[in-house]
């Protein structure tokens, strides 16, 4: 090729790298690297740029910027997700509900079974509904919907940091893997979705699969509805500090006087992020990333994540502003009521206050029982512990309407 043709040929990979999805190929020029060196902003990063800088125009550039950032966070904070083995078997046992999946890899093979509760009655046409809670979820599920209870912290360990490395997914990938156990739990979600789609006998529509967990659980809801496109709805409950919380407005919130949870401090207490991240949490400004573009990951599927301000740990102002930038991202999607934030007290933590489950229903109903209801629901109650947030300080991006 002439040297002038090659660079008009990588020009033009440029000039349209941002549109230049082709079907079956993937993206050209949609690179997506682990780290971005030399990044340094201490306010939320922009959703809408592409790692270069390169703007997101188009709702087909947002599927590349999507994976820019899904590589991003396991680049720094989450390890790598490894995807479907290439030798996995399941069944399923419709007697007692019981589906049991065992992969290999190399010479190492694992076996895990969760047990499926149906509803009674006729099941819908496609299957019925599922909600998958982590270590069995805490919020009320409809009647209609199956349940399933997923042992995620047998999946990957999580007491403190002596959990590094320990439990069945490092049996199957070694005990040094860089996968954090969020991500561990996110590789099983995904297993169990695919034994699903293979066993029609399960009767499950996996299009119509919810995932729920609260707390830790919670924080570990989110990143399989992040990464796991397969998920219809994301249901992560009082997630706090690593879920839909960000890093720099939790830090924002302790240094104005807050005890809340920080990246400093989670890193210390347990095994939920890669050792990785310990090497950025006393300099966060350098994540081209925080957990609103975490949160934006699941955009355009919905997603509702709930809060209790009666804990300052949790973080609450960091959680209202970290939604808030999430939701520019499903506003610029045009569809601003598949995301859905509630952030009340007078609660337990993880105890599911009565006054949200109409919140909850409607979510349930859009996304996984097929009714056209609203899900317009996105507020706080604003108790911040005397904490101010203003948004204009945080967020310096224009929200685009992506073609
Ligand atoms: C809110 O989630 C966590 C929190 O990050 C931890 O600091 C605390 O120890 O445990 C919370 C939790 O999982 O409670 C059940």
């Amino acid at each position: 090729m002439k040297l002038s043709t090659a660079v008009q040929l990588s020009f033009a990979l440029v000039a349209h790298r941002a549109n230049a999805q082709l079907p079956g190929l993937g993206w050209l020029g949609c690179p997506t690297p682990a780290t971005i060196p030399k990044y340094n902003n201490s306010k939320l990063p922009d959703p809408f740029l592409f790692d270069d800088g390169l703007p997101v125009l188009t709702k087909s550039d947002w599927e590349c910027r999507r994976a820019q950032i899904g590589a991003l966070i396991q680049g720094y904070e989450a390890g790598v997700l490894p995807g479907k083995p290439a030798h996995v078997s399941s069944t399923f046992n419709a007697t007692s509900g019981v589906l049991s999946i065992t992969a290999f890899n190399g010479g190492n093979n694992i076996t895990f079974a969760q047990t499926i509760k149906y509803p009674t009655g006729k099941a819908p046409a496609g299957g019925w509904p599922l909600v998958i809670g982590y270590d069995g979820g805490s919020i009320p599920v409809p009647s209609g919907i199956a349940t399933l209870s997923y042992a995620n912290s047998a999946m990957a360990v999580q007491n403190d940091l002596t959990s590094r490395g320990v439990g069945l997914f490092y049996e199957l990938y070694g005990a040094n893997h860089t996968a954090s156990s969020m991500t561990a739990w996110v590789w099983g979600v995904s297993r169990i979705i695919d034994a699903l789609e293979e066993l029609p006998k399960a009767n499950i529509n996996t299009k119509k699969i919810a995932v729920t967990g609260c707390s830790r659980d919670g924080k570990g809801a989110l990143m399989a509805g992040a990464f796991e496109p397969r998920i219809a709805l994301t249901i992560p409950q009082e997630s706090g500090s690593g879920g839909d919380t960000c890093w720099r407005l939790s830090l924002y919130e302790q240094s104005s006087g807050s005890v809340v949870q920080t990246a400093t401090e989670i890193v210390q207490e347990n095994v939920w992020f890669s050792t990785n991240f310990a090497n950025y949490v006393n300099e966060l400004e350098v994540l081209p990333y925080d957990h609103h573009l975490l949160l934006a990951m699941v955009a355009p599927r919905g997603l509702v994540s709930y809060e209790n301000t009666d804990f300052a740990w949790l973080s609450p102002l960091s959680a209202w502003g970290c939604v808030s930038a999430a939701h520019t991202v499903y506003e610029a999607l045009g569809v601003p009521q598949n995301h859905g934030f509630e952030q009340i007290g007078g609660h337990e933590h993880c105890a599911w206050p009565a006054n949200l489950t109409a919140s909850l229903n409607a979510f349930f109903d859009k996304f996984l029982l097929d009714e056209n209801v609203s899900t317009d629901d996105f507020s706080t109650n604003d108790v911040f512990y005397n904490v101010t947030w203003n948004a204009a300080d945080w967020i310096n991006w224009k929200t685009p309407r992506l073609l």
